[in-house]
């Protein structure tokens, strides 16, 4: 069942709270692609900045950490003037762990301001799991949602997933992220047109992230 708007809000501000902590920890800055030669765990893609009509949701950098245990995936946005400027829309992350086979094996899917699932895919398509994607983590995902800075302005969004039997299992990965900005939470503000955003195109694959400790 969906979450109402406000509840998500709540947890939103929850998230900041968690958010301001890890910006004033040891966040460090994103890698570059030349740590994927040296076999790290740890690569950043970039995208090109403003190539979205709709900028809150203009995919910057998407940073993967993918470690024998969890996989991390962090899209950073380009932040929003306003505190709680917030937009509306939704991000998907799509997961290629079996290069012959067609497409994602595995998605997450973000929609602000409702429900978050982690779920197998099949031709880009989410296969819904029930089990692995009541909101917001399921048994699968250990963490999933947005973050911002101290003044509640939207910097990235971030899941994680563990490695663990019957949720996500795969060594090496790439990913294909996509961004719809619909509107603006507030005031309340739908767009005519959404505007999508995309890491360097639709359904483009990064370069594969081996498994490092
Ligand atoms: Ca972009």
């Amino acid at each position: 069942m969906k979450n109402t708007r406000a509840a998500w809000l709540a947890r939103f501000v929850g998230l900041v709270a968690v958010g301001v902590l890890g910006t004033l920890g040891a966040e460090s800055a994103p890698a570059t692609t030349a740590d994927a030669a040296a076999g790290s765990s740890r690569v950043t893609f970039a995208d090109e900045s403003g190539d979205v009509r709709k900028p809150k949701l203009d995919i910057r950098d998407v940073r993967v950490v993918n470690k024998p245990d969890v996989l991390k995936v962090r899209v950073y946005f380009p932040g929003v003037d306003q505190t709680y400027g917030f937009p509306t829309g939704a991000v998907m992350v799509y997961l290629d762990t079996v290069e012959a086979r067609e497409g994602p094996e595995y998605g997450h899917f973000m929609d602000f301001w409702s429900d978050y699932r982690f779920a197998p895919t099949e031709e880009w398509s989410e296969q819904r799991v029930r089990a692995w994607s009541h909101s917001p983590e399921g048994r699968c995902v250990a963490d999933a949602g947005v973050k911002s800075d101290r003044k509640s302005r939207l910097q990235w969004f971030e899941y994680v997933v563990l490695k663990r039997d019957r949720c996500f299992e795969a060594a090496a990965v790439r990913v294909a992220v996509s961004t719809v900005n619909t509107g603006e939470l507030r005031p309340f503000k739908e767009y005519r047109k959404p505007a999508w955003d995309y890491l360097t195109g639709e359904h483009e694959w990064t370069d594969w992230v081996p498994q490092a400790s």
